[in-house]
């Protein structure tokens, strides 16, 4: 029997998203982003799960959108289907924090992939790139838009000019990923980290996660003002009445999740 091109798991209150594709190196079709759109949608909609883990394999996070795919579609064609927007938009609906676990190829798709998640940890192996100019196209799902918020405007026109591939190390040091670590801790790592995410109270992960997302969208003035009625609502929660209850008291909180 033929293998799912997404795999999704459950560790605790962990969800994991495989993307499994791997004689293409998890080139980014259709079918593979339409799956990975509904598992996190189904694993954002499980009060059982707090994150979310999405990897790809040891030699590809994923190298791209999937150009065999795209070599013959016309301008008619990407824009009837609403190329991107329908499938590739559906990330920015999850709520819950979602981790990259990144070994070998994010290229083109794939690291703007990696960009969209709240978290990237990468492994030795990762080489980031956005090579779509070598194509004669050009980043097309936020690369140009979240490459120079991650890493600043030099860098990012360095890379997405030149289609300069960065190695983990690199990446680390732009502020691309959040840490590296050895090929063989990569899952280790994410399921470790996202764990210890799953364990808080899951509306304060989203109420955290949307404020700093804001950060990007809004004037600081907004986006502290977003941040202080978000601090507010929090008061309203049994879960921050429960932890700073367990704190007094010295006990560890059991959040309603
Ligand atoms: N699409 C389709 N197939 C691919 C892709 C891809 N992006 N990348 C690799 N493959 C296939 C190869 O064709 C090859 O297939 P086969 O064995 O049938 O010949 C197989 O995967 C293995 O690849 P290689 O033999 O090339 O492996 P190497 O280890 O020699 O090289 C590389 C690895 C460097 C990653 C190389 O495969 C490569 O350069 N891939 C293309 C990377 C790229 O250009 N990515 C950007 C694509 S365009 C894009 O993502 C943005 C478009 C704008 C919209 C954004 C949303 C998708």
């Amino acid at each position: 029997m033929q293998e799912p091109i997404i795999c999704v798991e459950r560790s605790g209150r962990v969800g994991i998203v495989t993307l499994n594709r791997p004689r293409q190196l998890n080139a980014l079709n259709d079918e593979v982003m339409d799956g990975l759109g509904q598992a996190l949608l189904e694993l954002d909609a499980d009060d059982g799960i707090g994150a979310i883990v999405v990897t790809g394999g040891p030699k590809a996070f994923a190298a791209g959108a999937d150009i065999a795919a795209m070599a013959d579609w016309s301008y008619i064609d990407v824009y009837r289907s609403e190329f991107i927007t329908r499938n590739w938009e559906t990330i920015r609906r999850v709520r819950k924090p979602v981790i990259a676990a990144v070994a070998g190829f994010a290229m083109g798709g794939g690291c703007e992939l990696a960009l969209s998640c709240d978290i990237v940890i990468a492994a030795h192996s990762a080489r980031f790139a956005l090579p779509e100019i070598k194509l004669a196209l050009m980043p097309g799902a936020g690369g140009t838009q979240r490459l120079p918020r991650a890493i600043g405007k030099a860098k990012a026109m360095d890379l997405c000019l030149s289609a300069r591939t960065l190695d983990a190390e690199e990446a680390d040091r732009y502020g691309l990923v959040s840490r590296v670590v050895p090929d063989d801790r990569l899952m280790d790592e994410a399921l470790a980290l996202a764990a210890t995410i799953a364990g808080f109270s899951a509306p304060a992960l989203m109420a955290i996660k949307e404020s700093v997302n804001r950060a990007y969208e809004a004037s600081l003035n907004e986006g502290i003002h977003f941040e202080r009625r978000q601090l507010h609502a929090r008061f309203a929660s049994a879960d921050a009445h429960e932890g700073m209850k367990a704190f007094l008291e010295k006990r560890k909180p059991a959040f309603d999740h």
